[in-house]
């Protein structure tokens, strides 16, 4: 059957990790997206707001099972457009796309075939969603993935996290995962073309068999998929998740990403106008790759099938900062060097055993000095988006001093490329 013939094929594969994660680590930048039918009530439950993330209402509500389906037969995004959420996130310089093929209600955003609760059969839209995503994905040259609730499942009997509607009759939770969680990650894994990620959650409750099950149709399926960390309490996965707030200091795990909502809420919420400010978007990607990190920017489309044209605004101007300086950003590692100088960040690459730095300068004085942490002999400094602007530089014994001069070229991040005579030499970090 299909899973022997896959398994075959993923031994005569055999690649290494490093070269699994290859595309992932040089990519840097992801977009997320949070949609299902708790975009219906919107945050709103009675008249009145519920919970600070839109797709908890069910749970933060209470909502009994019964009334929480009705919304799916008010969800009709007849303005969705796949081609137009995959050109926004290219345009936004993005290099994949991780969309929610069932949160913790239980909702199957596509056509399972586990359940009848899902997007085909229980709403007037009836269009597979995640098929169109993932066609536009493979047509559009960006890679894609699904994010899975696993373990909470309040709309299942056998699922996790349900513990307010008494008219549920409980089945065992293994019931839950061979009835509904097992084939329904079968099925993303083998109808929907090369998924490039699957990010599970959360690893609450999973017997290690379920975790082991779990993780080897994945990976039996599609060899080349990169999984997080949350399937399982015990279980690395390939990457380790930060939420919402990043690390201050370079993690110890080689792989790891940051998800964080545009806005305040992951799903959609009418009221949320907790939008962040472009400069803090475009800094936050920076930050992260200056760490050696992912950025994986949630969006939430509305009932409609839309985005917030505040949620636009913001793709399209991190698009424009990529356009003129994602050589500084795509395939960057961590600064060698202090993480969070308080001028701006610092990202670099290795080229012919050198050290390339990039320095996105966030606070720039004209005649001020950037002071870096380094021993090393400088070869050029010049402007990313101009290398005949160049600037004065300095090897003292405290470090490589950088002469700031004139206006600052981008008011959010301006980057200096560093070009080293050497790989670069860190200083002892300063008491
Ligand atoms: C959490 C979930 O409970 C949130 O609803 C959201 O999906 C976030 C990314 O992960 O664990």
């Amino acid at each position: 059957d299909k899973l022997a013939k896959a398994e075959t094929d993923s031994n005569a594969q055999q690649i290494t990790d490093a070269e699994r994660m290859q595309w992932w680590e040089e990519a840097r930048f992801g977009m997320f997206i949070h949609w299902g039918i708790y975009t219906v009530p919107a945050g709103f439950y009675q008249g009145k707001p519920v919970s600070n993330s839109a797709e908890w209402i069910m749970n933060k509500g209470k909502i009994p099972i019964a009334e929480y389906e009705k919304y799916a037969d008010q969800f009709n995004p007849e303005k969705f457009d796949a081609k137009e959420f995959v050109a926004l996130a290219k345009q936004a310089g993005m290099k994949y796309m991780v969309i929610t093929a069932k949160h913790h209600d239980g909702f199957s955003m596509f056509d399972s075939k586990a359940t009848d609760y899902n997007i085909v059969d229980a709403t007037p839209f009836k269009r597979d969603v995640l098929k169109e995503l993932a066609k536009e994905c493979q047509k559009q040259g960006l890679k894609f993935g699904f994010y899975y609730s696993q373990a909470q499942d309040w709309h299942h009997p056998g699922g996790m996290g349900n513990s307010w509607d008494k008219t549920l009759k409980r089945v065992s939770s293994d019931e839950y995962v061979y009835e509904k969680a097992l084939p329904e990650v079968k099925q993303l894994l083998t109808e929907y073309g090369p998924i490039a990620i699957f990010w599970w959650d959360t690893p609450r409750a999973m017997t290690k068999s379920v975790v082991d099950s779990l993780h080897h149709i994945t990976t039996a399926l599609q060899p080349r998929i990169i999984t997080n960390d949350r399937l399982g309490d015990d279980y690395p996965g390939d990457h380790k998740t930060f939420e919402r707030n990043g690390p201050r200091h370079q993690p110890e795990a080689r792989y790891w990403e940051l998800c964080q909502p545009v806005s305040g809420s992951w799903g959609y919420r009418r009221d949320d106008n907790k939008f962040k400010s472009i400069p803090n978007l475009i800094r936050n990607l920076i930050d992260q790759s200056s760490k050696g990190g992912n950025y994986l920017l949630n969006v939430s489309p509305t009932n409609e099938g839309v985005l917030k044209p505040e949620a636009v605004e913001r793709m399209r101007a991190i698009g424009k900062w990529m356009d003129k300086n994602s050589e500084a950003i795509y395939g960057t590692q961590a600064s060698p060097t202090s993480t969070e100088p308080d001028w701006g960040r610092i990202t670099m690459k290795t080229v012919d055993n050198k050290g390339l730095l990039y320095l996105h300068v966030y606070n720039w004085e004209d005649g001020a000095t950037l002071p870096i942490r380094l021993k090393n002999n400088v070869e050029s400094c010049y402007l990313l988006t101009d290398n005949n602007r160049t600037f004065n530089t300095k090897t003292l014994d405290e470090g490589i001093q950088v002469h700031l001069t004139g206006k600052a070229p981008d008011s959010v991040a301006s980057v200096i490329v560093l070009k080293l005579k050497e790989m670069p030499n860190a200083l002892p970090i300063q008491p």
